[in-house]
């Protein structure tokens, strides 16, 4: 069957980059989406295949067959599932090690130009894991506070630390189930254990473990992977930061940092602030320097730095196809191998730091906290060498080439900005919820496809649940999505075409954007202390599962996503997923998913591809929530009215000026 044809993109400067690179005749994900022939063997979209051992691999395409090992169906759709989560919950735990050793080298004088930079969060996340601090130095509780994330990795028994931050009920579910996960790496070593040749062969008994191993994630490696950035690079607050291709400056050395870890990035945050560096920028016949982020790297550095994000996932190629990246710096995950290729046909170096990642044809650097500035320094300086050899460039300029946003929105801001240093709280935005002028709220997270249109679905749902009075949070590439279209700015809460009335007013009465910008995809973590603090606030019941919330990947496709929305529904919430059910051909591991685990756990994992059709599953859930705490049912016609003109006129002003007022 002829593949429909899709339009690659909502973003103009996307399309306006595409248009390049159809003229010079470069593939990119997207014209090799739009010719991909989807591999029928074991995709699960034309049955399941097993490859766990070399009798097969052994395809099932119908209900009653088996295995050559006469594994079932469900078995072999269940298995490939759990490896699925465990590798995403592998990619995400291990770089909170990697953040773990870093602060045990910050801690013992090993790590060149690091520092800690908020010691209030070291001190309350010592506090949160019961480590003694009285008559210690700041560097000796940063090393208790690193030995002990370390020690979680290879735990083998107990359960993890940041267990007991969870609400008690939920605590109390995961010791009934016996999902508490006992260790890190050990849950995840178990996954592969069970799912070998004549293990576990029981679909919901396999599942559950994958639940404990996502938990292991959410509540473990992605965990102290934020709170020890917080405590390195600072815990986020607002900021102003550009985003979108427009970013990239024509007169400047345009260097981008790509991938997840902020330890090198935050590196060359600093490196192309070095006098001397711009100065050897300027006499090479820049400007000056220009730094840029992509993926996650991009809102790890956005969050605390301001630093401007080039884009989300499907960007990438695109950046360096407008001809005017000297550098794309990369380090794990989400990193097309394709980039390589594509800057073949420009100056662009592909620079590879990870001593886990390198790429055929790309520079490698490796990274090596001991000598992080140096390191910097040295790519900075590699980077200017190359502005000479800039050819031809096609920056997208103009209208919605690039937009501004307004990141940094920690837990702990959260909290600050609803009750200030005094009382800073989640009750607002409990009372809120509880009036009806907040329905509910959504997370809209995760990846793009390129078997979609860019940013499309991200953008059709955040749009109609902002209109329902839906408070939407956001992290990874949705939030950049969001980001771009003007979602994180506070004059669009203002719009009444664009957010409904109640939510307006709360809002209005803060001075915040109806899309919230918590993080990157380990920053996922962020929403589990806020739901949880929400949760033992009151007023929503005393669980997460009885908040009227709902978690959303709708352009998701990395194993990462499958780790996320598995702990969250482990956590108890509600998550649709869109692109496609992996596990569609198995009737029975998606009513496990679905039906059984919200008989467990109270949430429930589905996957629904239409924006319109995700809209409405989100409001009925926030909706039957709603009902079962017995608060008002959802009527907008009771707000909109409270509009304060002075603070209409405030939020008409352009961004930089409203961050002038409120932090000097
Ligand atoms: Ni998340 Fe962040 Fe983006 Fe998807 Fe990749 S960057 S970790 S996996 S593509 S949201």
């Amino acid at each position: 069957m002829a593949k429909q044809k899709i339009t690659p993109s909502i973003d103009p400067a996307a399309c306006y980059v595409l248009d390049v690179a159809e003229l010079m005749g470069i593939s990119t994900s997207f014209s090799r989406a739009a010719n991909h022939k989807p591999c029928t063997v074991g995709s699960g979209q034309a049955g399941v295949c097993c490859k766990n051992c070399y009798m097969g691999p052994c395809r099932i395409t119908k209900e009653g067959q088996v295995g050559i090992c006469g594994a079932t169906l469900e078995t072999i759709a269940a298995r490939n599932l759990a490896r699925a989560i465990a590798a995403g919950a592998a990619a995400h735990s291990d770089h909170g090690r990697d953040l773990a050793f870093t602060l045990h080298a910050v801690a013992t004088g090993e790590a060149q130009g690091y520092a800690i930079r908020d010691e209030a969060k070291l001190y309350a996340v010592a506090a949160k894991h019961g480590i003694p601090t009285k008559g210690k130095t700041v560097m000796e509780t940063a090393l208790d506070v690193a030995n002990k994330a370390i020690s979680e990795f290879g735990q083998q028994r107990g359960e993890l630390s940041y267990i007991s931050t969870a609400p008690p009920k939920r605590q109390k579910l995961w010791r009934d189930q016996r999902v508490a996960p006992r260790g890190i790496d050990r849950e995840v070593v178990e996954i592969l254990h069970r799912t070998h040749i004549g293990d576990d062969q029981d679909a919901s008994h396999i599942l559950l473990s994958a639940v404990r191993t996502a938990l292991s994630d959410g509540w473990g490696g992605s965990m102290w992977a934020t709170d020890i950035s917080d405590i390195l690079f600072g815990t986020p607050s607002p900021k102003v930061g550009g985003v979108n291709l427009g970013c990239l400056e024509e007169k400047q050395v345009n260097i981008i940092v790509h991938g997840h870890e902020p330890t090198l990035s935050e590196m060359i945050v600093a490196a192309v602030q070095d006098p001397d560096l711009i100065e050897y920028a300027k006499s090479k016949g820049a400007e000056g320097i220009n730094l840029a982020g992509i993926c996650c790297t991009a809102n790890e550095v956005m969050m605390r730095q301001g630093i401007p994000s080039a884009g989300n996932f499907l960007t990438q190629e695109l950046a360096i196809l407008t001809g005017a990246v000297e550098a794309m710096v990369v380090d794990v995950q989400c990193i097309m191998q394709s980039l390589v290729g594509v800057a073949e046909h420009f100056h662009t170096e592909i620079i590879t730091t990870s001593p886990k990642v390198k790429i055929t044809g790309a520079t490698h650097i490796e990274f090596d906290e001991h000598h992080a500035m140096d390191i910097a320094k040295n790519i900075v300086r590699r980077a200017i060498d190359n502005y000479a050899n800039r050819g031809e460039m096609h920056i997208p300029t103009g209208d919605g080439m690039s937009e501004q946003m307004v990141p940094g929105f920690s837990h702990e801001y959260l909290a600050y900005m609803q009750g200030g240093n005094y009382r800073a709280s989640f009750r607002p935005l409990n009372d809120a919820i509880a009036s009806g002028r907040i329905r509910g709220v959504a997370a809209n997270v995760g990846c793009n496809n390129p078997g979609f249109t860019h940013d499309q679905v991200h953008m059709d749902v955040v749009a109609e649940l902002l209109k329902n009075d839906v408070l939407v949070v956001s992290t990874g590439c949705g939030a950049i999505a969001a980001g771009k279209y003007g979602y994180m700015k506070g004059s669009t809460a203002l719009d009444p075409e664009k957010v409904g009335p109640g939510l307006r007013e709360v809002c209005e009465a803060i001075g915040i954007p109806p899309v919230l910008h918590l993080g990157s995809c380990v920053d996922n973590s962020r929403i589990l202390t806020v739901l949880s603090q929400m949760a033992t606030e009151g007023g929503l019941g005393d669980d997460i599962s009885d908040i009227p919330a709902v978690g959303l990947a709708p352009e998701w496709m990395s194993e990462k996503a499958l780790a996320i929305a598995t702990y969250c529904v482990g956590s108890g919430a509600y998550v649709i997923m869109g692109v496609r059910n992996p596990v569609d051909f198995s009737d029975a591991v998606s009513h496990i998913m679905s039906n059984e685990w919200e008989e467990r756990f109270g949430g429930k994992l589905e996957f629904v591809i239409e924006a319109e059709e995700i809209v409405r599953h989100t409001l009925e859930h926030i909706d039957k929530k709603r009902a079962a705490l017995k608060l008002p049912a959802y009527d907008p016609a009771r707000f909109g009215e409270s509009g304060d003109a002075a603070l209409a006129a405030y939020l008409e002003l352009p961004v930089e000026e409203q961050m002038a007022e409120l932090y000097g």
